[in-house]
């Protein structure tokens, strides 16, 4: 008998899976679903409902069981021996929330056979799912913040200012345009606990980590802050489960699982995640000083905290990390989303994309671009616009580098309060694997920039942190063993180009002034 362990991770564009082959210390399969491509008939655009208001971004729950099925038969049809996992977490999309009716519980008990997600479609008391895209509740996050005395002290207690995409102002908006909806609502889950309940058969916790992205938790304490819930939503206390240490154990397999994929009955589930939480595990982050970068739908910026500490300008965030302390982290919607824009506007493919930037000279002679195709979170931007500045719509070249340079110079612009000048840099993501855009990370950083060979960090982290919450290993080991530290940068700074990008920060602080 071996010993397996599963990460799976729902992000918004697709589900993936990771397993770790624990005896022979290595990755022994990954799969992935997309949602577009594999699960058309749910009529998404890359994993989101498309909608006449720019600021409304919803997904349907139902897609991402389907997904959670679908993913399940191909790692069966892999090969991965099912008997032999030990445990299983997950990672979900953050702030995302599933309402839930009164049927829920009893149809998680007896869930059976083929039609998990027929059997499901019964227990929504909201069709669709708020993601973290939606910028739809500004007003219900001025009303949060004005009860709870303001940005700061908000940040304060929950780890975060008040955010659009954040669950607290989605259930206060739900509340106020759906009254007898929301009355209905029995249960609301994150992605994460959602998926993880599907699994266990019975409504699941959510962890401190995802839990610190709903500004409905105290960031200090780890438990619902009451002044919180009762600044959101009425009787909401009665709608959340308990919040728990992410290491938790919450259950086993329900029978389904065990019946039709060969689940061991003593396999054990340990509490979902959120993607960040599970993407400082996934890059190995857990001692603070250094920062990693993930350049996915959204890119972020994180590391790991050493003291509670929230950004006075109200723009970061603070989560729980899963070896019990805190992670910093910003997040700017803009990523690829903004990257793939500019490359289809020139017809291009990465490979096309990635000669382009090559081509042009760094620094851009001055030429950068606002990127905000969608409203962008950081900075805080709710009517969307493409800015260009010094550059010519026409020069391909300049417009390719002008997108990533921006982006990497906003990165470092909005991440001072972290308070971390990191001496590296790790990258993580879909776009880490483009030599063009680490090597500006590097130059506009001044660091070297590391990347790790595994680049789906947040399933990687809810793997590892299935085997940590079963084994009991010390952290430092199950990062030495599966997701070691790189030991060659995959870009090196320029030290001549410092003045220049310094310049060109100077630029764009003004730029985003006058646009804000
Ligand atoms: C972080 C954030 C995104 C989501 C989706 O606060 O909104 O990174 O977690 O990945």
């Amino acid at each position: 008998m071996g010993s397996y362990y599963l990460g799976l991770d729902c992000s918004t564009q697709s589900m993936s899976a990771i397993v770790l082959d624990f005896e022979r210390g290595k990755i022994c399969c990954e799969e992935s679903v997309n949602f577009e491509k594999d699960l058309p008939h749910y009529g998404t655009r890359s994993g989101v409902l498309p909608h006449s208001d720019p600021r409304v971004k919803h997904a349907p729950p139902l897609m991402w069981v389907e997904a959670l099925v679908m993913i399940l038969d191909r790692l069966r049809d892999a090969g991965v021996p099912f008997a032999e996992i030990k445990a299983l977490s997950g990672s979900g999309q953050q702030h995302g929330s599933v309402y839930l009716n009164k049927s829920f519980e009893s149809t998680l008990s007896r869930l059976s056979g083929e039609t998990v997600i027929g059997q499901l479609s019964g227990t929504l008391a909201r069709k669709t799912s708020p993601i973290w895209m939606d910028s739809s509740t500004s007003a219900e996050c001025a009303e949060i913040e004005e009860a709870l005395g303001g940005k700061r002290a908000t940040a304060a207690l929950t780890g975060s200012a008040a955010f659009e995409r954040f669950t607290g102002s989605q259930i206060r908006a739900f509340c106020k345009r759906h009254p007898v909806a929301y009355e209905n609502t029995v249960y609301i889950a994150l992605v994460s606990s959602f998926l993880a309940s599907i699994l266990a058969g019975k409504v699941a916790p959510i962890d401190f980590g995802d839990g610190s992205g709903m500004n409905l938790m105290d960031i200090t304490s780890a438990v619902w802050s009451d002044a919180a819930l009762e600044a959101t939503a009425p009787n909401l206390l009665s709608r959340l489960p308990s919040v728990v240490p992410s290491g938790t154990i919450i259950g086993l397999p329900a029978p389904v699982w065990v019946e039709r994929w060969g689940f061991s009955a003593e396999t054990r589930i340990v509490a979902w995640s959120g993607d960040n939480p599970n993407s400082l595990i996934g890059t190995g982050l857990i001692n603070p000083g250094d920062a990693a970068i993930s350049l996915g739908t959204s890119d972020t910026y994180f590391g790991a905290m050493s003291k509670l500490r929230t950004d006075p300008a109200g723009e970061g965030h603070v989560f729980g990390s899963p070896t019990g302390g805190f992670m910093s982290l910003i997040c700017f919607k803009n990523g690829s989303l903004a990257r793939e824009a500019v490359r289809d506007q020139y017809s291009l493919d990465w490979v096309g994309f990635a000669k382009a930037v090559h081509q042009s000279e760094p620094g851009n002679k001055g030429a950068f671009m606002l990127p905000w195709i969608e409203p962008e979170i950081v900075p805080k931007v709710l009517t969307p616009g493409l800015h260009r500045i010094n550059l010519d719509e026409q020069d391909v070249a300049a417009n390719c580098r002008a997108v990533v340079e921006s982006q990497a110079i906003a990165m470092r612009r909005h991440s001072a309060w972290m308070g971390i000048r990191p001496e590296r840099l790790y990258v993580t993501g879909g776009a880490a694997v483009d030599e063009e855009i680490v090597q500006i990370i590097a130059d506009v950083n001044q660091c070297p920039v590391y990347r790790h060979d595994v680049l789906n960090s947040a399933a990687l982290g809810a793997a590892i942190r299935a085997v940590q919450a079963v084994t009991g290993s010390e952290w430092d080991k199950l990062i030495a063993a599966f997701a070691p530290y790189p030991l060659q940068p995959a870009a090196m700074p320029r030290a001549e180009l410092a003045v220049r990008y310094a310049d060109l920060e100077r630029a764009y602080a003004r730029a985003e002034s006058e646009y804000l």
